[in-house]
């Protein structure tokens, strides 16, 4: 168990060759993919989520925690394809049409995945179709945009729409974020979440999918 610990510490701490190392030996020790990937990087990753909230941690530090989960999870993705390991659930994420900024959205996605979430990061720039073709395509839970500039915001309405359009708003949770985007522009929209940072859009994507 002192493996697992020493893993989440290292995870917090940002130190990604130590958290490969330790994945590896915890591998070796038998310990299986989902028990490391739940005792281990996402308890880390929980603190992270919790500091970050709590004004503890800032973005760069939650960047190179999040690097140093990726490298684990690098380890870890092949096996648990293999195994019986289901995620929470699976999240279409990307920043809307004419919108070129991702560092947050990363972020979320990062989070996302740290919160045990199968994430496909649909990058810059989506038009409304890509989040819809994308959804379908991988049988989403969730789609989530973002958008910095009060100009690409209101594309927001336009992908949800094109969800109505396609005859899939019911299959899919949809929540937002970004600096400009509030929770009264998300009720506005249609949205069913709005978060304010990555860790709440955790919680949010957790609360909307019943996975308190
Ligand atoms: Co731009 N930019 N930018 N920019 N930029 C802003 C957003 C701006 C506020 C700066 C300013 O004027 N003070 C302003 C917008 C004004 C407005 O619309 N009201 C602005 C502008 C005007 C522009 C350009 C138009 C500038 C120009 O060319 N004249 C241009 C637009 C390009 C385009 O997108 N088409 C532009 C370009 C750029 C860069 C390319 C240089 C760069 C982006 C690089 C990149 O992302 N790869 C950039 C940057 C870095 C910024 C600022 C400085 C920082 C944004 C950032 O990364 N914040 C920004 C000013 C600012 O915000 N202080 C600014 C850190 C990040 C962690 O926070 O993205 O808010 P944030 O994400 C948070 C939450 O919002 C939330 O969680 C994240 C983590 O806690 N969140 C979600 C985000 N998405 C979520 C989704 C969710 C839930 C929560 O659910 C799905």
């Amino acid at each position: 168990m002192d493996l697992l610990k020493d893993m989440a510490e290292a995870l917090y701490k940002g130190d990604a060759a130590k958290v490969t190392a330790l994945v590896k030996q915890a591998l070796d020790a038998g310990m299986s993919a989902g028990e490391i990937l739940n005792n281990g990087l996402i308890e880390g990753m929980n603190v992270v989520g919790k500091d970050f909230r709590d004004g503890i941690l800032f973005v760069p530090e939650v960047l190179i925690a999040a690097r140093a989960m990726q490298a684990g999870m690098d380890l870890l993705k092949p096996l648990l394809a293999e195994s019986d390991v289901q995620p929470m659930g699976t999240m279409v994420i990307g920043t809307v049409k004419g919108d070129l900024h991702d560092i947050g959205k990363n972020l979320v996605a990062m989070m996302m995945e740290g919160a045990g979430f199968q994430v496909v990061n649909l990058g810059t720039d989506v038009p409304a179709e890509k989040f819809v073709e994308a959804a379908k395509k991988h049988n989403a839970d969730l789609v989530g945009m973002s958008a910095l500039l009060t100009t690409t915001m209101v594309h927001m309405k336009d992908v949800i729409e094109a969800f109505q359009e396609a005859g899939l708003r019911d299959k899919v949770k949809i929540m937002v974020g970004g600096a400009p985007v509030t929770q009264k522009f998300a009720e506005e929209i249609g949205a069913d979440g709005y978060a304010p940072n990555a860790s709440a859009a955790v919680d949010k994507a957790k609360e909307l999918l019943g996975k308190n």
